[in-house]
């Protein structure tokens, strides 16, 4: 231990070296001892989280230029280059050591061959910077699920990001409360050119070590690059679940209001920009996470925590009308910082904000004006599709009392969330655990979106909408679920729900971007089984009646049939379709798939092909209510 302390002593001022010689763990004076060896920065700050700390790094992000002050007090901006909008499902792998094996469907790397291409791509890169030290909490503090995590980074904007999106925890690893496998993250931003933007995208790397619960970021800035403990960490959480018989899941937490003042918990994946955080705002109910829920069996029930307590989230869409709450933070002092955004005369704009957006201004590309375009000939739109939001959960009116609780929620429901034009209807119950796991979450087809950066609009399988972060073999970790329900005493009811399913003719939406805070509060009631279903081939569907009493005392509107049965007919063809691609996924790629994937499948296919036979290819909700 003192080993490191020494190797540190000569690059820290005595100040950040008491601060870390108050902590009695000597992997972490090693992590920090290799990360500067290797990085090479001119100052080691070490972050307490005291609030002379804080505030610190918060004027450093807008003293070195990441992030600019805008008008509203505490809200500010950062951009990230153009080639740096999303996550990098190219740049970004696992480091897999020689022998182990990963799904095919995972991007990996050789470990030997990775660590020593990244290390040479982070060789002396904080040269003439400060790499900052935090220390964090992922999970409550105190609690059987928090787990302690580090991220060295000479990013000032990351280091600031983190406050709003992690609980400080620099106390707990002066208490020493550190285990063996607490997960560490070294990110440098790279060279960065005049607007303090990464400068070299094409050498983007971001790997991630589960054998040492690290991960490695460079050359990019993008939060959910940058920021360690997002997807990254994520990914480190599976391992750790994996082993210790829990979940870490993709997924928001939201607080649903039942008749009486009744409060149910439900969880939902839903991939990104594909409404799970805007299911997690729905006026009237409370949000407890938005996108990473650790759930454990506790005493056989499922109980669930938020491991973040903030929000990084699309700004896309953003308005009063439809997100009040979040708009009210977005438009009152408070800290907020915007990424991605157009900025005219200190003030942001985005796409879909629900007013006219300047001609010209400042964004993720430069000076921008109407008709800008790139090297290719494209036009660059003012704001990016994927500009964000950073932002407390607390700050948020209806943020859940529970958040900080180190026992967690207990969950009522857990949601799967799909983007499929062709098939599935809005809403649906699974008939049990098994059918749940497999035919809404392990079947999750979904159209891609811009929240990565790759082709928009491809279809492709997203295993319950965590299948980019899934560490272990894909087959194992469905295993983990089914078991995980079946040890459960009391299992949350399993729904599926698609807020994207258009008109076969038309190809119009078939539903109101507010029609989800109906489906929920029926999910509410079919959790305490205070409404009946109609038994459909693919699960348990409303029933007309039951969703135009909660159209009026919800949305205060009539809902008619005619869109009742458009919505909720079944769609036998497409949903036969269907699992004949999932299946063919599962065969081609997942060689460890549970033999009941393919038995539920196959069952549903069977119930299908039953109703075609009586019906035809599309079954009105009124001939299954027969
Ligand atoms: C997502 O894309 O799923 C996000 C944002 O929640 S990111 O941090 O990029 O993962
Ligand atoms: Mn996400």
């Amino acid at each position: 231990m003192l080993e490191y302390l020494e190797v540190l002593k000569p690059r820290m001022s005595s100040e950040d070296y008491r601060r870390l010689a108050a902590i009695p763990v000597a992997k972490v004076h090693k992590f920090i001892a290799e990360s500067a060896e290797l990085c090479n920065p001119d100052r080691i700050f070490i972050c307490t989280d005291s609030r002379e700390d804080i505030e610190y790094v918060r004027r450093q992000a807008i003293e070195s230029g990441e992030e600019t002050p805008l008008a509203i007090p505490g809200h500010t901006y950062h951009f990230d280059g153009p080639k740096d909008q999303g996550r990098d499902r190219e740049a970004t792998k696992y480091l897999v050591p020689k022998g182990d094996y990963l799904s095919k469907a995972l991007n990996q790397i050789d470990r030997d061959e990775g660590l020593a291409e990244i290390k040479s791509l982070m060789k002396n890169i904080m040269k003439g910077r400060t790499m900052i030290v935090r220390f964090l909490s992922l999970g409550p503090l105190n609690s059987v699920f928090s787990i302690p995590c580090m991220e060295c980074t000479d990013s000032w904007y990351v280091a600031h990001s983190v406050d709003l999106l992690y609980r400080p925890a620099y106390e707990v690893f002066k208490r020493g409360e550190v285990p063996d496998d607490l997960f560490c993250v070294l990110h440098s931003a790279g060279k960065l050119n005049e607007r303090m933007v990464s400068a070299e995208p094409e050498k983007k790397r971001i790997y991630i070590d589960y054998i040492e619960n690290t991960v490695y970021s460079v050359n990019t800035q993008y939060a959910g690059n940058s920021i360690g403990f997002k997807k990254l960490a994520l990914r480190l959480a599976i391992r750790k679940a994996d082993r210790e018989g829990w979940l870490a899941e993709h997924m928001m937490i939201t607080g649903v209001y039942g008749p009486g003042g009744r409060k149910t918990y439900f969880a939902g994946a839903f991939p990104s920009a594909c409404g799970k955080t805007s299911t997690a705002m729905i006026p009237g109910n409370t949000i407890l996470a938005d996108d990473i829920a650790y759930l454990r069996n506790i005493d056989g029930v499922c109980r669930a925590v938020n491991a973040e307590v903030g929000i990084f989230g699309i700004i896309k869409d953003v308005n009063p009308v439809d997100d009040p709450v979040i708009w009210e933070v977005l438009t009152n002092p408070g800290e907020v910082i915007f990424s991605n955004v157009l900025v005219k005369d200190g003030k942001p704009y985005w796409l879909g904000m629900g007013c006219e957006l300047p001609k010209e201004g400042i964004n993720y590309t430069g000076y921008w004006w109407e008709g800008k375009r790139d090297e290719n000939g494209e036009e660059i739109p003012p704001a990016n599709k994927n500009a964000r939001y950073t932002v407390s959960l607390r700050a948020l009116k209806n943020c859940d009392p529970e958040l900080d609780n180190p026992m967690g929620v207990e969950l009522g429901g857990i949601i799967y969330g799909c983007r499929d034009a062709r098939g599935y209807v809005p809403v649906q119950q699974s008939f049990d655990w098994e059918h749940g796991i497999i035919a809404y979450g392990a079947s999750l087809e979904t159209e891609t979106t811009f929240a990565i950066t790759e082709e928009e609009g491809k279809y492709e399988i997203n295993i319950m909408s965590i299948q980019d972060f899934v560490s272990i073999p894909l087959g194992k970790y469905i295993r983990n679920n089914l078991e995980f329900g079946r040890k459960l005493k009391k299992r949350p009811i399993i729904f599926g729900v698609n807020y994207f399913l258009r008109d076969l003719k038309t190809g119009e939406f078939l539903n109101d971007r507010r029609d989800k805070q109906v489906w929920i509060k029926w999910m509410e009631l079919r959790v305490h089984n205070d409404v009946g279903a109609i038994k459909s081939p693919t699960g348990w569907i409303p029933r007309y009646e039951d969703l135009n009493k909660l159209f009026h005392e919800v949305r205060g509107i009539e809902y008619s049939e005619t869109d009742y049965i458009k919505q909720f007919t079944i769609r036998v063809r497409e949903n036969i379709a269907k699992i004949n691609r999932v299946e063919k996924f599962f065969k081609d790629n997942v060689p460890d798939a549970p033999p009941e994937l393919f038995k539920v499948l196959e069952e549903q296919r069977d119930r299908l092909i039953a109703v075609q036979k009586e019906f035809g290819n599309y079954v009105s909700p009124k001939d299954l209510e027969k």
